[in-house]
């Protein structure tokens, strides 16, 4: 424990040493080479060994980084059973979220079912009904793609004005995974579709095998599209939280239709007009109608970096803005970034190509002069789409929405480097 205590006085003079040097980061590296015990004496960590393999069969992240984990807002729910919690994303990079720390949304709590236990049934308008064991799904021809699933509800809480305080809370009902598993076409073509005649105005109805069920209707054409029987997420198995042993992914479309321990699928003549599809999951207009069918998330971004839980400490000079963009509707083709509450606009620089229905991760390297910043981000996606401010979208849906808010989000960054969740419309 000494080393350790040791190791964070030391650490405590690498920062000192970072501030007084300011400026550009290689003025400060060179001037800290000169006098860092860090450098110029022999650390703990290189005295004696570290710990042996095995240590931990299965690892975790290290303590240092303890603070990077889901979050709930415990007023926003009367209890944790049937409640979310928000990915840390302020705290991530690049584009896959570890399962470890992905976002929860159960309306009924995370189950526990045993592969063994597991059985899937498509029945309905087929020619046979089928039920699969989990053994049976690990033999139809697999795929692998990287997907996001955003809950509706996601910045849900920002419709009126800015919330909570903090991209993690506004933006953190999302994680992008990559998912193996098996099109649900190829399940629905064995169990045949002849029975249900004509497709295109045929539907399927999903349930879960929790205690909620979860059911949603999703039409044909859908299901036989890109919708994917998944029991893999990012190579491992799906965590309990997630549907273990297999969760549907329904790409682009609302979270609540990704059905967490999948149980049974059923061809229909039309949809069923469930809880989650009537009561929830719909948007009320100004004029007290609601929209429905609102599937396909629309185009979004978030600046997760700086932002009120990852303010700047390094004063003025290089800084890196980060964030995260996304579309239900095709690719991320481009995102801008406002550094002045969106009178003028920079084209931020895209880690990768924007993938179809993924997360995009884009970076803005700037030379911050450590006066304010209103920061915004704003996403255009592959049909041209571009997202809207939170004026233009009220505008459209009134004041009693909660559900689709893809608006601009505002970070108010202060001189001292701090943020806070402000809106400019
Ligand atoms: N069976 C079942 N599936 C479910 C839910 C549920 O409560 N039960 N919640 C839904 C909602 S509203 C969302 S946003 C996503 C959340 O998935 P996650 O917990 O893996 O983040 O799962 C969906 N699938
Ligand atoms: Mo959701």
């Amino acid at each position: 424990m000494t080393d350790q205590s040791g190791s964070s006085t030391t650490r405590r003079g690498f920062l000192q040493a970072g501030l007084a040097a300011g400026g550009a980061v290689a003025t400060a590296g060179a001037a800290r080479a000169a006098g860092d015990p860090l450098i110029t004496e022999v650390q703990p960590w290189a005295r004696f060994t570290g710990v042996g393999v095995d240590a931990v069969p299965y690892g975790l992240p290290i303590k240092f980084e303890d603070d990077v984990i889901r979050r709930n807002v415990p007023w926003l729910t009367a209890e944790t059973m049937s409640s979310v919690n928000f990915t840390p994303i302020h705290a991530l990079d690049g584009t896959i979220t570890p399962q470890g720390c992905a976002f929860e949304r159960h309306h009924s709590g995370a189950i526990e079912l045993r592969k063994e236990d597991y059985r899937l049934m498509i029945n309905g308008l087929v020619d046979r009904p089928l039920v699969f064991t989990y053994a049976d799904l690990e033999r139809f021809p697999r795929e692998n793609h990287v997907y996001f699933l955003e809950c509706a509800a996601n910045s849900g809480m920002e419709w009126a004005g800015a919330q909570l305080n903090g991209a993690q809370f506004t933006h953190g009902m999302i994680h992008n995974m990559e998912y193996s598993g098996v099109p649900l076409r190829t399940l629905l073509e064995e169990a045949g579709l002849d029975a249900a005649g004509t497709l295109k105005d045929k539907w399927i109805y999903v349930e879960g095998a929790d205690a909620s069920s979860n059911g949603r209707s999703i039409p044909m054409d859908k299901a036989l599209d890109d919708v994917l029987v998944a029991f893999k997420a990012n190579g491992e198995a799906l965590r309990k939280e997630h549907g273990y042993p297999v969760r549907l992914v329904v790409p682009g479309w609302e979270g609540n239709m990704w059905v967490k321990w999948l149980r049974r699928v059923e061809v229909m003549d039309g949809p069923v007009e469930s809880r989650e599809e009537t009561s929830k999951y719909t948007d009320t207009l100004a004029d007290g109608t609601s929209r429905k069918w609102t599937w396909e998330m629309d185009a979004k971004s978030v600046i997760t970096s700086p932002s009120p839980q990852s303010p700047i400490t390094h004063g003025p000079g290089p800084l890196v803005i980060t964030g995260l963009a996304w579309s239900g509707r095709g690719a991320i083709e481009r995102v801008d970034v406002s550094t002045d509450g969106g009178m003028t606009w920079r084209t931020a620089r895209l880690a990768a190509p924007g993938q179809d229905k993924a997360v995009s991760r884009f970076y803005l390297d700037v030379d911050w002069d450590g006066s304010e910043l209103l920061l915004q981000s704003r996403a255009m996606d592959s049909l041209g789409y571009v997202q809207p401010t939170k004026d233009a979208l009220r505008a459209i849906r009134g004041e009693n929405s909660i559900y689709h808010n893809n608006g601009i989000q505002t970070w108010w960054v202060k001189p001292n480097g701090e943020a806070e969740n402000v809106e400019v419309s």
